[in-house]
């Protein structure tokens, strides 16, 4: 497969409803979708950045500006026949952006499979057809508002729940889900850096709840706190945010700052990057997970493919597209039992419906390669 031109798509698309986190609210999605056009296939990549800079430092229209500039400038140079195994050794001059590296790198991959017929989950190990869903509940303005949130998610099927928390919403909202739901509830909480050290004693009140995990709690770059915090608490350390590549996933592991890493492809620079940090946690039995950043069906296929290998042993924030969006730019992903199938076509397995593409578009931009 020979690379002939990109095209770059922005999308708005407005979320079901807010979507409310320590760092800020989301209430529509800015969408940025890289297309590949080869010879013989198109690919499709889409970039997890957020409109704001809130979650880390990427953002969409960083995003896109480096990609124009930066990232793309560098592959085409690298000729056009260049495989998606070659992108990150390609664009390593560049630093960071690795939310834009990934959305190159899965576009590439994509057109690449869809060329030779082979599946991303079978490309990746997948070892399921299915994955279990859990869902990723926001802060909310009262108890009474969340406990109705969740007893919906649980009713269409959802098999985990993922509690967003901050200081002032975690002990009483936790405490309020366990007991209307029960002790068997799998049930975890999301702190998204917003706690400090100094909270270790308020959040050890969240050890009797007996949760999965406590994801992120502390700053990005505060290993050596977490690994702290982790002798302080007894729920399980997981890290999401300041795990930014396969390097600082193994330093995380030796230091003890964590026991459970969530996995994102955006995060980490693409499926490739994401599916060593999942080798290598396989090897040394810790568990893993795959995250989300309320992607479109573009992003979830891809990230469905992830969470089918062997050591994705704890539900992902994959939900179902109705989660999020009333109408999505592919065909829905749809709850089966707790569980959404795995794409079984070639490459990510799906694409943008054409109708629904060009209604949701609010810029397109084609670059030769
Ligand atoms: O189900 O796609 C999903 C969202 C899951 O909570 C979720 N994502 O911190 O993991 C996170 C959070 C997030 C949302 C992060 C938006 C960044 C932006």
């Amino acid at each position: 497969m020979r690379i002939q031109r990109v095209v770059l798509h922005r999308l708005a698309m407005p979320l079901v409803s807010p979507f409310r986190t320590s760092f800020g609210t989301e209430t529509a999605r800015d969408v940025l979708l890289v297309e590949v056009e080869g010879t013989d296939s198109i690919g499709w990549g889409e970039c997890v950045a957020m409109s704001e800079p809130l979650y880390s430092s990427e953002y969409v229209e960083g995003a896109h500006s480096v990609i124009r500039s930066h990232l793309l400038p560098r592959l085409c140079a690298a000729g056009p026949d260049v495989k998606a195994e070659e992108v990150a050794s390609v664009l390593s001059e560049v630093k960071g952006h690795q939310m834009a590296k990934a959305a190159i790198e899965t576009a590439i991959l994509d057109a690449g499979l869809r060329a030779v017929g082979v599946s991303l989950a079978a490309s990746l190990g997948g070892a399921r057809q299915r994955v279990a869903a859990g869902v990723s509940v926001g802060i909310a303005t009262s108890i009474s508002g969340l406990i109705d949130t969740v007893g919906g998610y649980l009713a269409d099927g959802y098999v985990r729940i993922k509690l967003k928390i901050e200081p002032g919403w975690d002990v009483e909202p936790v405490a309020a889900v366990r007991e209307r739901f029960g002790p068997d509830l799998p049930l975890q909480v999301d702190a998204n850096t917003a706690y400090t050290l100094a909270d270790a004693a308020h959040l050890a009140q969240l050890d009797r709840f007996g949760l999965l995990l406590i994801e992120q709690p502390l700053a990005e770059h505060d290993l050596s706190g977490h690994a702290d915090l982790a002798r302080r608490i007894e729920t399980p350390i997981c890290l999401d945010e300041s795990i930014t590549g396969l390097a600082v996933a193994v330093d995380a592991l030796d230091r003890g700052a964590c026991s459970i890493i969530n996995i994102k492809a955006g995060r980490v620079g693409g499926y490739l990057e994401a599916k060593a940090i999942h080798d290598v946690c396989f090897e040394r039995g810790v568990p893993v997970w795959c995250g989300g950043m309320l992607e479109t069906g573009i992003g979830r296929a891809a990230n469905v493919a992830l969470a089918s290998l062997p050591g994705f042993s704890l539900p992902g924030d994959t939900s179902a597209s109705r989660r999020y969006f009333q109408r999505d730019v592919t065909d829905p992903f749809e709850l089966d039992s707790g569980h959404l199938a795995v794409p079984a076509g070639p490459g990510i397995g799906v694409a943008p419906i054409p109708e629904v593409l060009e209604d949701l578009t609010t810029s397109r931009e084609e670059i030769p390669w």
